[in-house]
């Protein structure tokens, strides 16, 4: 039996094939792409091109597609896109109807077959999802993230690495919150090399990025017709990354928090820690006022989701 690790990935669409891409070519393990039956030879014929593409690129990792469980058994990494994404108009919150009845049978699935795995869900509305796929799992909450936060900064870090005309590598910035249109900035935390932000950007122009950053997701629903792939599956890969490589990463997830920030039983932005054990740290900031009543608002929309998906049948 093979020792390299495994990494499924429940959806093998628009970001399921991104992810596929990255995990293969940074070779963190054997790769699976998982669909429903119906689009089953999709996920093969993706898979397939994709391990394809290795003899062109140089990587050798076994890419393959699936839509029976059975073969994700031991995943270590399950990365879940599995869902739709929004259409121009819509909000996130408008997938719910959609996504809960699909969260509850991905997570369903992962616990029969995967129930030592890694989890990392993105499908929307993220916040309620991951927590939904915790809660029905019932898998420690130190192996079940979401990804937004990573996403959502590198938004702000590339707006403001444009508007201040300064490379992006240098740019840090943390975005925390729900993955909403109430998501907070931290400015505090958002720096070009150390060095604060509005040295670099007014006020006004740092106002107007943040605008643009809680509706970042929105304005390329609206060019593309569909969600954006690229940078969702880089975020994510980064954090099965620091997971696989137990790399102490310090990144903003949808970590459940127990007493953090002020807040119990909810899944939301914060800056964690990612290593080897899964969830290793959640890092508790110093936050404004403004800030804190900032996450407050989020933290109301976060659980007003929350609690219809709990009621969903
Ligand atoms: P898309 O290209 O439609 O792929 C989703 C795939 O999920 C499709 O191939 C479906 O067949 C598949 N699927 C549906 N039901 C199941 C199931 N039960 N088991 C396995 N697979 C299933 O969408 P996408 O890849 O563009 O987006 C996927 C999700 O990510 C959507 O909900 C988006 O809204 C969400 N998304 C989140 C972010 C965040 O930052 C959190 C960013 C971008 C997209």
């Amino acid at each position: 039996m093979s020792t390299r690790k495994k990494i499924a990935l429940i959806g093998a669409g628009n970001i399921g094939g991104e992810l596929a891409n990255l995990c293969a070519q940074k070779e963190l393990g054997d790769v699976l792409l998982f669909d429903i039956p119906a689009k089953g030879d999709f996920a093969r014929g993706k898979a397939l091109d994709l391990e394809q593409n290795g003899a062109v690129l140089g990587y050798d990792v076994k890419i393959s597609g699936t839509s029976d469980w059975k073969e994700c058994a031991g995943a270590d990494v399950i990365i879940v896109t599995a869902g739709v994404p929004r259409k121009p108009g819509q909000s996130r919150d408008d997938l719910v109807a959609i996504n809960v009845p699909i969260i509850r049978s991905v997570a369903d699935g992962a616990k029969e077959h995967c129930p030592n795995a890694f989890v990392i869900v993105i499908s929307n509305p993220l916040d309620a999802m991951v927590y939904e796929f915790q809660r029905r799992t019932g898998f420690p909450k130190e192996k079940v993230v979401g990804m937004a936060g990573v996403l959502d900064s590198a938004r702000f870090s590339s707006f403001l690495a444009r508007e201040s005309g300064l490379n992006i590598k240098d740019i840090r910035a943390m975005v925390l919150g729900g993955h909403g249109d109430d998501m907070v900035p931290i400015l505090s935390a958002t720096t070009v090399n150390g060095l604060p932000i509005s040295k670099f950007v007014s006020k006004e122009k740092l106002d107007a990025i943040i605008a643009r950053t809680r509706v970042g997701g929105g304005e390329i629903v609206k060019l593309m017709g569909t969600s954006a792939y690229y940078a969702p599956a880089s975020a994510a890969v980064a954090m099965a990354e620091a997971y696989l490589a137990d790399q102490k990463r310090l990144l903003p997830c949808a970590a459940k928090l127990n007493g953090q920030y002020g807040y119990d039983d909810i899944y939301m932005g914060v800056p964690i820690v990612i290593g080897g054990k899964g969830v290793e740290k959640i890092v508790e900031l110093e936050l404004t006022a403004e800030e804190k009543a900032m996450l407050a608002k989020s933290a109301a929309s976060v659980q007003g989701i929350v609690d219809v998906v709990k009621k969903f049948p």
